[in-house]
C-alpha cells in the first residue's frame, strides 16, 4: 500500500473538506435535489428543467476502502482497487469511471447542468478552460495528464460531490465549454449550448 500514498493523502483531504461542507451547511444542495430543482430551475431557464448529467463510477468498497481509507467508496460491488489501477495504468483511464452522456452534451443556453453523482466515490464536475490533470498526482500520472488544470488547484469545499450528491452550479454557456472531474482527470465531456 505504500506506493499509494499520495492518493490516499488527497483523498483523505477531500473526504475533510466534504465532511466539513456537510457539517456546516444549510445551503448545500441535498442529494435529493432532483425533485427540489426541477420547480425553481424550470422557471429561470424558460420552463425547461436542468440538463442531467450523471457522474458513474464502479469501485468496489472493501478494497477502496482498505487501500484508500475507510468512507472512500459506498456502492455496492464493483472493480476492485487493484484492477482499478491495473486498468488505469494499461490503458490511462477506466471506462467505468465517466460522466454519462460521456461525450457532448447539448443544452438550452442558461439551462442549469445538474451534474448527479451515481457512484460510490466523491467526485467534481469541473468548467476548466482547457482538459488536464487534477488533484491526485498518482492518479495523474497514470493517466498522462501531467499538466494540471489549474481549476482544479482552486476547488471550494463544496466542489466535492459525494456520492448521491449534486452539483447544480453551472449552466450552460454559448459554445463549447469542458468539464472535468478533478479527482479522475479522465472523466470528461463537453457542453454545447444552443439558443437562449
Ligand atoms: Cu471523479
Amino acid at each position: 500500500m505504500r506506493r499509494f500514498t499520495p492518493l490516499v493523502a488527497v483523498a483523505a483531504i477531500a473526504a475533510i473538506q466534504v465532511a466539513c461542507s456537510d457539517s456546516g451547511a444549510g445551503s448545500l444542495t441535498p442529494p435529493t435535489a432532483p425533485a427540489a430543482a426541477r420547480g425553481g430551475v424550470a422557471a429561470a431557464a424558460g420552463q425547461l428543467g436542468p440538463r442531467r448529467i450523471e457522474i458513474l463510477d464502479a469501485c468496489d468498497p472493501t478494497s477502496f476502502n482498505a487501500a484508500i481509507g475507510a468512507g472512500t467508496c459506498a456502492r455496492p460491488g464493483g472493480m476492485s482497487f487493484d484492477q482499478f489501477i491495473a486498468q488505469l495504468t494499461k490503458q490511462g483511464s477506466v471506462g467505468a469511471w465517466r460522466f454519462a452522456p460521456a461525450n457532448n452534451v447539448e443544452g438550452r443556453v442558461g439551462q442549469v447542468l445538474l451534474a448527479m453523482n451515481r457512484g460510490g466515490e466523491v467526485h467534481t464536475f469541473t468548467e476548466v478552460e482547457e482538459f488536464g490533470g487534477g488533484i491526485v498526482p498518482l492518479l495523474n500520472q497514470l493517466s498522462g495528464n501531467t499538466s494540471v488544470a489549474p481549476e482544479c488547484l482552486a476547488l471550494e469545499p463544496d466542489d466535492f460531490i459525494p456520492p448521491g450528491g449534486s452539483d447544480s452550479d453551472d449552466s450552460v454557456e454559448s459554445g463549447t465549454e469542458k468539464y472535468q472531474c478533478c479527482i479522475h482527470p479522465w472523466m470528461r465531456v463537453t457542453v454545447t449550448g444552443r439558443g437562449s
